[in-house]
């Protein structure tokens, strides 16, 4: 066993232990077990709700066992009512092999499949599911659920009282979810499921299906829902889901999710989301009560996830970008980053052609950007040294804006003052 101790004490001090079965703690503390969390192939990536769970693997890992993440390419296919408000739209095969190969990249940033010992692995579930015989897996799995009992559970019953009620596709999800946890069960030993709260119905379906067709006793942990002081969903943000795949939410954009956590949010993040031991984590907490001006645990928290996710240089580009809207350098930052950057501010779009040749004078590059109200006022900026085009002061009232140092052939930043920004990018 790890000389870390209990994964389960590891847990508990963390907050993320919302329900486990009976004499879960005794059995990780005497054995090294294989534990596994399904991720359903629903979307091209994971998202930020997805990250603790993964995390749960990865310390789970580090306190000597073995996960398991299995990509669900057969349940995917299904639909989990867990949850659920209303029935899926079905998603078709293709998509969701594309999806898979998302999912299984991001995962590998957490999991280590080369660690002595208790290697990590991925599975999916469509090489057994996508096997079953109809008839074979009524009469042999079918047989140990009553439907009394499946009706029982809260992602059943809630959707049997919604006016469009649950189609059986999506009411079988749970003996598909139960056959896989006994399909890993049987081959590799896997005792334990773990999973978030809304989990945990589909959880002991599998454990109760383990019992009566293998008489072993298997395992579940869940993990609470995130949630957040403001009651808002976790990981939306106004641009909507934050997502793990970069090309669908920049570091960028990342880093800065983290760095909003609200106050009332951050230790219980910091215990969730990072490897921080407690020791250090008390202390981000005494910071926040002292100095919750300098978002000390923001910036720590925000720093940890970034690294862990897209690395070392992404974190550092991230960092240079947060401070581009305070008057910092731009250097080293592309059109991508800058659009992202600026996303919020204005921006105008001028003709090519208009830029061409002389370009234009910068005095009507203020008026037509509305940076300036009149020709005086743009004058009077210019004089007193408060207009930089691309990070530069401008010094001369006669300078003209000319296609050439458009970033990238892309973009201009104008900035008005210390931190007033403006966007003008070429149209056309
Ligand atoms: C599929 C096959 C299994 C075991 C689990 C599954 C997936 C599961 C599910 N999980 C959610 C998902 O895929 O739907 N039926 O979006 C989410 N998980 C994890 C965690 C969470 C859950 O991937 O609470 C949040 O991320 O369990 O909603 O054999």
């Amino acid at each position: 066993m790890s000389a870390k101790g209990n994964i389960y004490d590891e847990f508990e001090w963390r907050g993320l232990l919302y329900d486990a079965t009976p004499g879960l703690k005794d059995l990780l503390a005497k054995e090294s077990v294989t534990a596994y969390i399904g991720f359903d192939p629903t979307a091209a990536s994971l998202h930020v709700g997805s990250l603790l769970p993964i995390m749960g693997l990865a310390r789970l890992q580090r306190f000597g066992h073995t996960p398991i993440a299995l990509v669900g390419g057969g349940t995917g296919l299904i639909g989990d009512p867990s949850g659920k408000t209303a029935e899926r739209q079905l998603l078709n095969k293709e998509k969701v092999e594309e999806n898979i190969a998302g999912i299984k990249a991001q995962l590998s940033h957490f999991l280590d499949f080369e660690r002595e010992g208790n290697p990590a692995r991925i599975e999916n579930n469509h090489d057994w599911l996508g096997q079953l015989q109809l008839i074979d897996f009524l009469r042999d799995t079918g047989k140990h659920f009553t439907v009394n009992y499946m009706l029982s559970k809260e992602s059943v019953k809630r959707r049997i009282e919604s006016e469009d009620g649950i189609s059986y596709t999506e009411f079988t999800y749970m003996m598909l979810q139960a056959y896989d946890f006994l399909e890993l069960n049987r081959r590799g030993d896997c005792s334990l499921q773990m999973g978030g709260s809304d989990q945990w119905g589909n959880i002991l379906a599998g454990t109760d299906l383990i019992r009566r067709v293998n008489g072993n006793k298997a395992h579940g942990l869940v993990f609470p829902l995130v949630t957040n002081a403001s009651g808002t969903k976790f990981g939306k943000s106004e641009a909507g889901n934050v997502w793990l795949d970069p090309e669908l939410t920049s570091p960028y954009k990342f880093y800065q999710f983290w760095m909003n956590t609200d106050d009332r949010d951050v230790i219980h993040y910091l215990k969730s989301f990072t490897w921080l031991s407690r020791e250090e984590i008390d202390g981000l907490e005494a910071e926040v009560n002292e100095r919750p001006g300098a978002r000390e645990a923001q910036r720590t928290l925000a720093r940890h996830i970034t690294t862990a996710l897209h690395g070392e240089s992404e974190l550092a580009k991230s960092e240079m970008a947060s401070k581009v809207l305070f008057g910092g350098s731009m250097e080293n930052l592309g059109v991508k980053d800058l659009r992202d950057i600026f996303e919020d501010v204005p921006s105008i779009m001028l003709a090519k052609e208009a830029l061409e040749g002389e370009g234009m004078g910068m005095l009507d590059v203020c008026s037509q950007a509305e940076i300036t109200s009149s020709n005086g006022e743009a004058r009077r900026l210019i004089r007193q040294g408060g207009l930089f085009l691309n990070g530069e002061r401008i010094e001369d009232e006669n300078a003209r804006m000319t296609i050439d140092q458009a970033i990238e052939g892309e973009l201009f930043v104008l900035r008005k003052g210390k931190k007033s920004y403006h966007l003008v990018q070429i149209g056309g």
